[in-house]
């Protein structure tokens, strides 16, 4: 049990937890470099909120927001995955030195990422999600929420693949809290070890997630203890990669798990 961390860098006003904190680039990468030293592995960084509800921002605004932060942290030699479902973001992000594409609309938002992908020889992540972040939260249905997510990401797997990325670059994430109620949510990260059966490393983002409020009552800038828990209860069945914004805590608590269950 011993997943990466991918630090969040949200430059964004808006984002649900950290909103406004990191919007100006040098205070950004400054948070970055901190999450790097706290053990982040990977730092995501993203321009446009996708909270619940969360207007879209227009692919310039998006592209001034992470440009700078991405190529300032890969200089000094930080793996950047870039969080955007825009082309233009991507491929500049990408000439920023960002290494990986983590798409949240998994390629349906701009199919184009593929094919720039597959050509720069970066990294994918492809996540699920029911419906687009305006509307959701309003009624989330699932046959299955397991099976049907499974047989998604398989899906999206296939449309990567067919783009001409090598299938070993692409990570698969269940998108928690994205078209979910809190039932799905903890069915989801109880039977993620059905998920690995897709033969792909799993990207798993509780991180400070509603549904953590929904069972302990806390406020959003409350949310550390869930977080921990439910980032190594994920490591533990068996995912490769946690996005968190408090890295170094989960660190802690992962090495004290990984210790302890050998
Ligand atoms: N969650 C968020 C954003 N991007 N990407 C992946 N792959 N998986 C996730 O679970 C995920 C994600 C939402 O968290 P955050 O970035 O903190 O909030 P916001 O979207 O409001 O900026």
């Amino acid at each position: 049990m011993n997943p990466k961390l991918m630090g969040v860098v949200n430059v964004t006003p808006d984002s649900f937890s950290d909103g406004g904190l990191y919007l100006d680039a040098q205070v950004a990468i400054a948070h970055g470099e901190e999450l790097g030293r706290d053990g982040a592995e990977i730092l995501d960084v993203g321009g446009e909120s996708t909270r619940p509800g969360a207007e879209p921002v227009s692919a310039e605004e998006e592209r001034g927001r992470v440009e700078p932060v991405v190529r300032a942290l890969a200089a000094v030699g930080h793996t950047v995955s870039v969080d955007t479902s825009k082309l233009s973001v991507a491929k500049a992000a990408l000439d920023a030195g960002a290494q990986i594409v983590n798409d949240v609309t998994a390629l349906r938002g701009d199919p184009d990422i593929g094919p720039l992908c597959a050509e720069r020889g970066a990294g994918l992540v492809l996540m699920h999600m029911q419906g687009d972040p305006r509307t959701m939260q309003e009624a989330p249905a699932y046959d299955d929420v397991v099976d049907d997510v499974k047989a998604f990401l398989a899906e999206r797997l296939e449309v990567a693949v067919g783009a001409g990325i090598d299938g070993e670059r692409v990570w698969l994430d269940p998108g928690i809290g994205f078209g979910k109620t809190l039932e799905h949510n903890l069915e989801l990260l109880r039977r993620l070890g059905e998920l690995r059966e897709l033969g792909r490393p799993l990207v798993v983002g509780t991180s400070r997630k509603s549904f953590i409020g929904k069972l302990d009552g806390s406020a959003v800038d409350d949310r550390l203890g869930g977080t921990v828990a439910s980032s190594v209860l994920a490591a533990a069945e068996g995912a490769a990669v946690l996005r968190v914004h408090d890295v170094a805590e989960v660190r802690e608590a992962l090495a004290v798990a990984d210790a302890i269950l050998g």
